[in-house]
C-alpha cells in the first residue's frame, strides 16, 4: 500500500487499522498528555488523538510513531528492511549490461527525478492566513512535556532553511521552545545543517516551520542526510510520490503544501537567548544553553487543521521508532562506504548515540579496528560513543549474543580502544561538551597476526545429529518444543527470554 498523502489520510489509515484512540474528554498539555503518552508508549499502546487539548481549538495527535506496525504502515511496508531494499537499489545501481537493464536503470533514474519536490500555486497548509497582530502561538496546544520545563516546546517541527550561498533547501527536526505568543527559541544544534545554513547568513535568515505532514515527510525531516541533500527529496522517494510545495506567505521559502500548520518567520543571526532545560531524549533535562530567537511573521493552517506533538524522556518513548526507522533505511548507504559491515543495531536504551554494535565480514588483522574508527568517521555515527565490533554470524540485534561475544572474545589488554573525538551536543558525561572519550570493543574472533593464541573451535552440534533429533522429538515425550522453546503454565516461551530474565 502506498504510504499515506497527508497527515489526515494517516489519522484514518490509523482508525481503520484499530491503531487510534479518540480522547475525548478535556486534558491539559501541560505535563498531563505527558504522563497519558508515557504509559502508553511503554505498553505499546495505540496513537492518541486529544480532540479536546485544554485552552485550544486544535486537536493533538500523538504517539503516531509508537510502535513497528505503525511504523510500517507509515511506510506501506511490511518490515523496515524493506524501506532500506528499495534505497539499496537504486545505491547499487551498476552501468547497465543489455537492454533490460538499460530499462530497468531508466526507472530508476526516473524514480529519484521524480522525488524531487514539486512546486503547486495552492495549498490546503494556507486555507487559513494569520498574518501582523493576528499571529498568535497562543492557538495551539503546544505541550509543556516534563515538570523542569520551564515552558510549552514544539516537539515535532520540520523547520526549513535555505543555504544562503547555494540555496540548497534544509529540512531538519528541531525542538522550539515557546517564549511568548509570537516567537520562540530554535534548537538546532552544534552538528546540524539547519544551524550551519544559519551561521551562513550575515544577517537574519527566513525559516518555515511545516507542522502536520504525512508520515513519511516528517519522519525525513529527523533523518541524517549529508547536508547538500534535500531531505523533502528523500521524503519523495520514499513515498514514491513528490512531495508537493508552495511558496510560503511572508518568506522565501517553499512548504510543504500538505501541512496542518506552517509557521512563517525569521531568525536574526546575533539575537539570542538561553533556552531550556528540556527533559531530553537522553532521559536527563538538558541545561540552559543559548539558542537563536525565532520571530514569527505568519501561522498558515488548513481549516480544522491538526496538531501534532511527541514527547521524548527515557526510552523507551516514540521517537524510537523514527530513530529504529532511520537506522535500518541508512544501512544500504552504510555498506556503500564500509561494505565489510553486515547489519548494525543501535540499542535504543543507548539513547541510540550512545552505542553502535557492528557486524562485520573480517578478512584481514585489525579489520575490527577499521571499522570501529570508519564509524567515528561516518555522518551523524561518528558521534557513537561505544562501538562494539561482532563476526559476521553474529545477530546484532540479539543482545544476549553479542554480550556472550564481548564476555568470551575480549581481552580488555588488547581488545579494547580508547579514542577520542566529536560527541553528542547533549551528552552530560564528558568533561567538556561536545569532545571526549570513545571505546570501541573489538569481540571478533582474534588470528595469532592480532597476536592472539590459537583460537578455539566454538561448539556447534552437527547437522545431522540435529536433524534427526528434530525428526525424532515427539517420539522423546519432552515438554519442550524443538525450537528451543519451554512449555511453561501453558504459555511457549522461548528459552531465549527465559535466560534475559
Ligand atoms: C523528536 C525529535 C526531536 C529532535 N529534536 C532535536 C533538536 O531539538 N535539536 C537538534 O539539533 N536535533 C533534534 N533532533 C534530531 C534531528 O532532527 C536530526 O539530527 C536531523 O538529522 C537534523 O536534520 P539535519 O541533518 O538536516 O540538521 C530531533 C529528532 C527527533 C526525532
Ligand atoms: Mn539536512
Amino acid at each position: 500500500m502506498a504510504p499515506p498523502g497527508d497527515l489526515r489520510e494517516w489519522i484514518r489509515l490509523l482508525e481503520d487499522e484499530g491503531e487510534l484512540v479518540r480522547v475525548a474528554a478535556e486534558v491539559d498539555p501541560d505535563l498531563e498528555i505527558t504522563e497519558i503518552v508515557d504509559r502508553t508508549v511503554k505498553s505499546g499502546g495505540p496513537a492518541l488523538l486529544f480532540e479536546h487539548p485544554k485552552g485550544s481549538r486544535l486537536p493533538l495527535l500523538i504517539n503516531q510513531f509508537g510502535t513497528e506496525r505503525r511504523m510500517c504502515l507509515a511506510f506501506g511496508v511490511d518490515r523496515l528492511d524493506d524501506v532500506a531494499g528499495k534505497l539499496e537499489d537504486v545505491l547499487e545501481m551498476q552501468p547497465p549490461q543489455g537492454l533490460v537493464d538499460k530499462v530497468r536503470g531508466l526507472k530508476k533514474l526516473k524514480s529519484i527525478a521524480d522525488s524531487r519536490p514539486r512546486t503547486v500555486s495552492r495549498g490546503p497548509c494556507q486555507e487559513v492566513v494569520l498574518t501582523g497582530d493576528e499571529v498568535n502561538l497562543d492557538l495551539l496546544p503546544i505541550q509543556r512535556c516534563w515538570p523542569g520545563d520551564p515552558a510549552p516546546f514544539i516537539t515535532l517541527p520540520a523547520v526549513i532553511t535555505k543555504d544562503p550561498h547555494t540555496g540548497g533547501r534544509n529540512v531538519g527536526m528541531y525542538r522550539m521552545q515557546k517564549i511568548d505568543s509570537r516567537s520562540t527559541y530554535m534548537h538546532w544544534q552544534i552538528h546540524k545543517d539547519g544551524r550551519a545554513d544559519y551561521l551562513a547568513t550575515d544577517g537574519k535568515i527566513p525559516v518555515a516551520v511545516a507542522l502536520g505532514l504525512d508520515p513519511v515527510t516528517a519522519y525525513s525531516a529527523s533523518a541524517p542526510l549529508p547536508k547538500h541533500i534535500d531531505e523533502l527529496m528523500l521524503a519523495g522517494f520514499l513515498r514514491g510520490e513528490a512531495v508537493e510545495v508552495v511558496q510560503a506567505k511572508t518568506v522565501d521559502l517553499e512548504v510543504p503544501a500538505n501541512a496542518e500548520i506552517v509557521l512563517e518567520g525569521t531568525i536574526e543571526k546575533t539575537e539570542l537567548g538561553m533556552e531550556g532545560p528540556f527533559g531530553d531524549h537522553t532521559g536527563y533535562y538538558t541545561a540552559a544553553e543559548p539558542f537563536p530567537v525565532f520571530r514569527l511573521s505568519a501561522i498558515t493552517m488548513r481549516r480544522d487543521a491538526v496538531y501534532p506533538s511527541i514527547v521524548v524522556g527515557k526510552p523507551v518513548q516514540e521517537d524510537a521508532w523514527l530513530a529504529k526507522a532511520t537506522e535500518r533505511i541508512f544501512l544500504p548507504a552504510i555498506k556503500l562506504t564500509v561494505p565489510e559491515i553486515v547489519d548494525y543495531d543501535l540499542p535504543v536504551a543507548g539513547a541510540f548515540h550512545n552505542c553502535v554494535i557492528v557486524s562485520i565480514r573480517k578478512s584481514f588483522p585489525g579489520h575490527a579496528h577499521k571499522v570501529m574508527h570508519a564509524i567515528w568517521g561516518l555522518g551523524m555515527l561518528s558521534l557513537s560513543k561505544a562501538v562494539v565490533v561482532v563476526d559476521a554470524h553474529v545477530n546484532v540485534h540479539d543482545y544476549q549474543e553479542v554480550f556472550f561475544y564481548v564476555g568470551a572474545n575480549v581481552d580488555p589488554k588488547r581488545d579494547v580502544v580508547i579514542a577520542e573525538g566529536p560527541l553528542d551536543h547533549l551528552d552530560h558525561a564528558p568533561t567538556l561538551q561536545f569532545v571526549g572519550g570513545k571505546i570501541g570493543i573489538d569481540a571478533t574472533a582474534k588470528s595469532p597476526a592480532e597476536g592472539a593464541r590459537e583460537w578455539p573451535e566454538e561448539i556447534a552440534m552437527s547437522d545431522e545429529i540435529r536433524e534427526l533429533v528434530d525428526r525424532r522429538w515427539e517420539e522423546y515425550g519432552i515438554s519442550a518444543h524443538a525450537d528451543g522453546s519451554v512449555v511453561q503454565n501453558g504459555s511457549r516461551r522461548r528459552l531465549r527470554q527465559l535466560l534475559r530474565r
